[in-house]
């Protein structure tokens, strides 16, 4: 036999695979078990942005790291007695408590509904509290697709090499959302989630203090921005200091961020290197120019990221409690 015959075969399966995971998401999943589901998470969601604005990026940004450190399955909640979970990763200094108190809270207003109680997952929840956070912040609203079911692994080593680093170069971006599925267009409308939230000095300081290790200021800096970025966060400055990442609409989801991009003042080394490339230069363009095109390629992407390594069947639960396994 070819060794041709005998990669084809396994394809195929993985490809079965794939498409046998997506469908199984359903917009209408709890249709029978918990019909409102999606206002009682809204009206959770509502209650808590109103009690801090940074519940938005928290939220959007822990979805993400649910997603692409074993799949969305929740697993990011999990916390183990000794420390040795997901969300203990030094990653996740940065994980905001606000978008796990969000999901906490969600849960226990769907629970608190008669019929609902311990029928939607955690990972479906924070699926949903996602959408609903960028819809207030200003942004597209989109059918969440539902069926996720709640992983019982959560391990501090998974998360390396599983979360982009702010300076990983273009090449290493597209290498690791290539390998969820996601392409680069995907990549540059994800991406714009930036237009909202927060970032430590930590994650730039290089970049206006000793780029390339020596002391320069990374030159795609635009100098003006780079000046107000040493202001805000002087050398040795403390570490929980954080900046916003869209300096003109950091409270709005919009396309500001490409705009951004596009003078020189994007924060972190890998949201500039989107315009420095060629090869993503022509979509952080259409981006800052059209809206809506930003609108239509972040719900796709957002829909994508949401699809990867979902658990269906008797590979997950529906928790009781989302920081623990039933
Ligand atoms: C492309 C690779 C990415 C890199 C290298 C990256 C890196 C970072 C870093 C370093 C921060 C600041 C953390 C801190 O210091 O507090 C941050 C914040 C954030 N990221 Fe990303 N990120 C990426 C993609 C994404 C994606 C795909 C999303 C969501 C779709 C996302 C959503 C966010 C949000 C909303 C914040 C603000 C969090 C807050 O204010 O609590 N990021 N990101
Ligand atoms: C930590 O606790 C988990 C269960 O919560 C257990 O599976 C794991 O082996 C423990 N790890 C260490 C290093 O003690
Ligand atoms: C903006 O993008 C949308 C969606 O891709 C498209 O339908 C529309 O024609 C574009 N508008 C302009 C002015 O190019
Ligand atoms: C939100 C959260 O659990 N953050 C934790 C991330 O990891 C650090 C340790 O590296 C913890 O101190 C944080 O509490």
């Amino acid at each position: 036999m070819s060794s041709q015959s005998l990669i084809l075969p396994a394809n195929l399966f993985l490809l079965l695979l794939i498409a046998g995971c997506h469908a199984e998401l359903r917009v209408d999943y709890y249709k029978n078990t918990c019909p409102n589901v999606e206002s009682i998470v809204r009206r959770a969601v509502e209650m808590k942005l109103q009690q801090t604005l940074a519940t938005a990026p928290a939220t959007l940004r822990l979805f993400f790291h649910d997603c692409f450190v074993m799949g969305c399955d929740a697993s990011v909640i999990l916390a183990s007695r000794n420390q040795t979970s997901e969300k203990d990763n030094p990653i996740n200094l940065s994980l905001a408590g606000d978008g796990f108190d969000t999901v906490i809270k969600a849960k226990a207003a769907v629970d608190s509904v008669p019929g609902c109680q311990n029928k939607v997952s955690c990972a479906d929840i924070l699926a949903m509290a996602t959408r609903d956070v960028v819809a207030l912040a200003g942004g597209p609203s989109y059918a969440v697709e539902l069926g996720r079911l709640d992983g019982r692994i959560s391990t501090k080593a998974s998360v390396e090499h599983q979360i982009p680093h702010p300076d990983f170069k273009l090449e290493q971006l597209n290498r690791m959302f290539a390998s969820h599925g996601l392409t680069l267009t995907d990549l540059v409308a994800l991406s714009g989630a930036h237009t909202i939230g927060f970032c430590h000095c930590s994650q730039f300081s290089k970049r206006i203090y000793n780029f390339n290790g020596k002391k320069n200021i990374d030159h795609t800096l635009n100098s003006a921005y780079a000046k107000y970025l040493q202001q805000k966060c002087p050398k040795n400055v403390d570490p929980r200091l954080a900046v916003d990442l869209d300096p003109i609409t950091p409270r709005t989801f919009d396309n500001q961020y490409y705009k951004n991009l596009q003078q020189g003042k994007g924060l972190l080394a890998s949201d500039q290197a989107l315009f420095t490339h060629k090869r993503t230069r022509g979509i952080v363009n259409l981006f800052a120019s059209n809206n809506t095109a930003f609108e239509t390629y972040f719900v796709s992407a957002m829909i994508k990221l949401g699809r990867i390594g979902i658990k269906t069947g008797n590979q997950g639960e529906i928790r009781r409690d989302c920081t623990m396994v039933n």
